[in-house]
């Protein structure tokens, strides 16, 4: 959990010679994202009790609640834990929740691969009894029995925080190249698991004038038998562990670490903890990256829906109950849930009955569903931001409704409305929703300004680059129409806007639209 204040009252409580407002933020972690249905009612009964009346599907499948005063943290803690959820993991320099690609097909890939997941939560997950101590027995604060050794974290933990994820090769919806450990899966020739594709040294932070900071994609590190999976993790975190920069927090990723002792020397590091040989890795393809919306079977005769909502934020407004809907949903039907790294939510299980019931639902509170929305808006993301980010230089989740409206119009104007592109925005470089992955990229630099990067792909399996800085948030739509219109008239067939963009040279691009005014 996190100590915030409410920004928005910072002004006003200055003047009155007041303190900051201040809350906290707590994170549930949630592997692969998958809520059962009283867990999921359990956090809307909180959000209302002790939050701010709203909850926050998070980029890497947690739910967020804001606005909990400290008072009353304890009670919301082990409502939490009575879920049969935790906090643990959320946040700090140990592992945080281990990501997964969400999609409930039922076939043998899928339930071999949530073994894998399970293992790895249990086998990255630090042992200490203090967090039951603290929130959840009520007795002591602090044993005079020392725990017992943690194997992976020691007494110190780790340098910094550490993420893994677990992608589908083929699929990307987890955006496997950010996180310090991702997992690739292959697939068997009878429709198993074979192995997995290690890969490390992703994260996307950086500090705006640190040169020294950078975010970075994750490479190659050697391919595992599924029954090493767990073993080769747990040595690349001990590794980072052993040999991460523990003097300087903005050095002390895994990202640095690798770059400073080069890939070689990090996988001779971890081969030599291992009990087995790392394999050599594979060639990897990405065909998608979509976090599966809208309608799909699942291959149990039930079906699953995908929703998207816009930048993670559960809330009931003028417009739309989607709280209230998606209360009523669980209540009614329910579904086990699924998050999706992209910030939205799977409904699962729903039999064909429970189709017409579920829409029914969303319609009666004005949820917009999926499959009406512009593909601007699907493919957006934006993260907190103000007020309640304390590190927010600029609006993010309260700024992008209206600019990606915009550039959908921008789109549709271009002709492009039917490519999928993604936007993504940040109030900091911190790079919390992924902007530096994906088609185009926006990150806040100072109240009401924003970088613009563009040449990712959609698959998010490289760096974009910076093409305007410092933009004022309402120029964007204008900056985005030169590019947008010229992809529309010259792109080959099939190419996506992020392969184009790099096609041509951010710099190139740069330079034709900084002079030529597009026709409208
Ligand atoms: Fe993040 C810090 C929100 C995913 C990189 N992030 C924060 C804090 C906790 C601010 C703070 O430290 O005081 C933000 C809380 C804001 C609020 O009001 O809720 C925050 N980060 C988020 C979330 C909620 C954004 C969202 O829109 O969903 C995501 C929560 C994920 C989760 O459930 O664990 C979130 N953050 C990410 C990601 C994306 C990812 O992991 O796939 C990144 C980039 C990947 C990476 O880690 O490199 C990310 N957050 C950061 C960083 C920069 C870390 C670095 O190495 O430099 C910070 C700042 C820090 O750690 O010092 C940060
Ligand atoms: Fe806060 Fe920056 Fe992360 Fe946005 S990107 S939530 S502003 S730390």
């Amino acid at each position: 959990m996190y100590q915030q204040d409410d920004r928005d009252l910072r002004k006003e409580a200055r003047k009155l010679g007041l303190d900051k407002h201040h809350m906290m933020m707590i994170r549930t972690r949630i592997p692969g994202g998958v809520v059962t249905p009283d867990a999921y009612l359990a956090h809307d009964r909180i959000a209302g009790t002790w939050g701010n009346g709203t909850l926050r599907i998070t980029t890497r499948q947690d739910l967020q609640l804001h606005g909990v005063l400290k008072g009353d943290l304890k009670n919301a803690i082990r409502a939490i834990n009575d879920s049969l959820l935790t906090t643990l993991g959320g946040c700090g320099d140990q592992e945080r929740n281990v990501m997964c690609c969400p999609a409930p097909w039922h076939d043998r890939l899928h339930g071999e691969i949530n073994q894998t997941l399970a293992a790895l939560v249990t086998g990255l997950t630090p042992t200490t009894r203090a967090y039951n101590e603290i929130w959840l027995d009520g007795e002591l604060a602090a044993s005079n029995q020392p725990d017992p050794p943690d194997t992976l974290y020691g007494d110190q933990y780790l340098p910094r925080k550490f993420k893994t994820a677990i992608a589908i090769e083929g699929d990307n919806c987890v955006d496997i190249y950010a996180n310090d450990l991702g997992l690739v899966a292959h697939a068997s020739r009878d429709g198993g698991l074979a192995g997995f594709d290690l890969l490390v040294g992703g994260g996307l932070g950086r500090t705006a004038n640190k040169p020294n900071t950078w975010p970075a994609v994750a490479v190659p590190l050697g391919y595992v038998q599924p029954q090493h999976a767990v073993e080769a993790a747990r040595a690349v975190v001990a590794v980072q562990r052993d040999h991460g920069d523990r003097s300087d927090r903005r050095h002390a990723r895994l990202k640095y670490l690798i770059a400073d002792r080069g890939i070689d020397w990090f996988r001779a590091e971890v081969a030599s903890r291992l009990t087995f040989e790392l394999e050599p890795s594979r060639r990897l393809q990405w065909t998608s990256a979509e976090d599966h919306l809208g309608w799909h079977e699942q291959g149990d005769g039930r079906s699953c829906y995908g929703l998207f909502v816009e930048n993670g934020r559960i809330h009931d407004t003028e417009m739309s109950g989607l709280r209230s809907a998606l209360r009523e949903v669980v209540e009614t039907l329910r579904p086990e849930i699924r998050l999706t790294p992209q910030q939205n939510i799977l409904f699962t299980n729903l039999s064909r009955e429970q189709r017409s019931v579920f829409t029914a639902i969303l319609d009666r509170w004005s949820v917009t569903r999926t499959e009406s929305l512009p593909n601007a808006i699907r493919h957006s993301m934006a993260c907190p931001a103000y007020p309640t980010c304390g590190l927010a230089v600029a609006e993010s989740e309260r700024a992008m409704p209206a600019l990606i409206r915009e550039i959908a119009l921008v789109q549709q104007g271009a002709g492009v409305e039917d490519s999928r592109i993604s936007y993504r925005m940040t109030g900091c470089p911190n790079g919390c929703t992924r902007p530096y992955l994906g088609d185009v990229g926006f990150v806040g630099t100072t109240l009401g300004k924003y970088d613009v990067f563009l040449g990712g792909d959609f698959a998010g399996t490289r760096l974009s680059e910076l093409y305007a800085h410092n933009v004022k948030l309402e120029e964007i739509p204008h900056l985005l129409r030169g590019p947008l219109f010229d992809y529309a008239r010259n792109r080959a067939p099939g190419e996506g806007f992020g392969d184009w963009c790099r096609r041509q040279g951010i710099a190139e691009l740069a330079d034709r639209h900084a002079l030529v005014e597009v026709p409208a």
